[in-house]
């Protein structure tokens, strides 16, 4: 017998995979959690029955996460990852020596459990002695925190559910109090194929919370609706410009990457005439 995994986009698209066993299934308070051992794509992580991540192709989403927002910042020191409860964002911010403390704020423990018992090679930087591991919704902590961090990185899963306020005009003010000066926030911002409109009101919302500036990039993410994925960067003052920007990753784990690189940063902020026109539009 055959096991297929199958995803809906839209009421007619979708993702199929064929998969060798179910590794893990459980209820949590939050959420259905399951781990798929895939045939293409390694072991899979849903939440929800929704794709959060592959072995496979989860270089692409956590380095296209964390590495735009900080070379674009360039001294990032104090970070908070709202979401990101598999550790795939950690990993990354980790490979900067500017970093010293990294916040993580996930609202769901079982999700880090999980992804420390079955992802090994997102989560193993969880336990580092920079990372503090916060249980609580992200705007929760959001409000009682002022001025404090450089970077707040949005892992969060598509605006349905508990991360819908993480789409917010009021969490994206929460965000700008949150920030030192210069600080800037970097959010996943859903596929530009089936998404616009999600992406057009996050970057209003993000106006609206009254940053400088707000840059909308894109990346392919296979397993992810429509292949083909965007994240935003906001800056509090200022242009968050890509220009000239020098690498501030050490030289071996720049070498390390496998997908994110400096001609990737330029080339990743050129939108499509598509989004382009729908988002000049707006
Ligand atoms: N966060 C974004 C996942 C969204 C995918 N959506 C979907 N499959 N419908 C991923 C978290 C990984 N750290």
């Amino acid at each position: 017998m055959e096991l297929w995994f199958t995803e809906k986009h839209t009421t007619g698209a979708g993702l199929v995979l064929k998969c060798k066993k179910t590794v893990y299934s459980a209820q949590s308070p939050f959420q259905q959690i399951d781990v798929l051992e895939t045939e293409e794509f390694g072991r899979m992580l849903l939440l929800d029955g929704l794709v959060m991540t592959t072995e496979r192709d989860e270089f692409i989403y956590h380095e296209m996460l964390v590495h735009p927002p900080m070379h674009i910042h360039g001294n990032a020191r104090n970070v908070l990852v709202v979401g990101g409860g598999d550790g795939g964002a950690v990993r990354e911010l980790l490979r900067y020596p500017c970093i010293e403390h990294v916040t993580l704020c996930e609202i769901d423990k079982e999700v880090v459990e999980t992804a420390k018992r079955f992802f090994p090679t997102l989560s193993y930087k969880l336990e580092d002695p920079k990372v503090e591991i916060v249980y609580q919704d992200g705007s929760t902590l959001l409000k009682k925190s002022k001025n404090c961090f450089d970077l707040i990185v949005i892992d969060s899963t598509d605006p349905i559910g508990a991360a819908k306020t993480l789409f917010t005009r009021e969490f994206y003010s929460a965000c700008k109090k949150a920030l030192v000066n210069k600080g800037i926030v970097c959010a996943q911002s859903e596929s530009p194929i089936y998404h616009i409109e999600i992406i057009k009101d996050m970057i209003s919302n993000i106006k609206a919370a009254q940053f400088d500036s707000v840059r909308p990039y894109t990346a392919p993410i296979p397993t992810y609706p429509g292949g083909f994925w965007s994240w935003m960067v906001a800056c509090i003052s200022g242009h968050c410009s890509d220009n000239e920007i020098p690498s501030t990753l050490p030289a071996d784990q720049y070498a390390k990457l496998k997908y994110f690189n400096l001609d990737i940063l330029k080339a990743a902020f050129c939108l499509p005439n598509f989004l382009k026109r729908a988002l000049d539009k707006s």
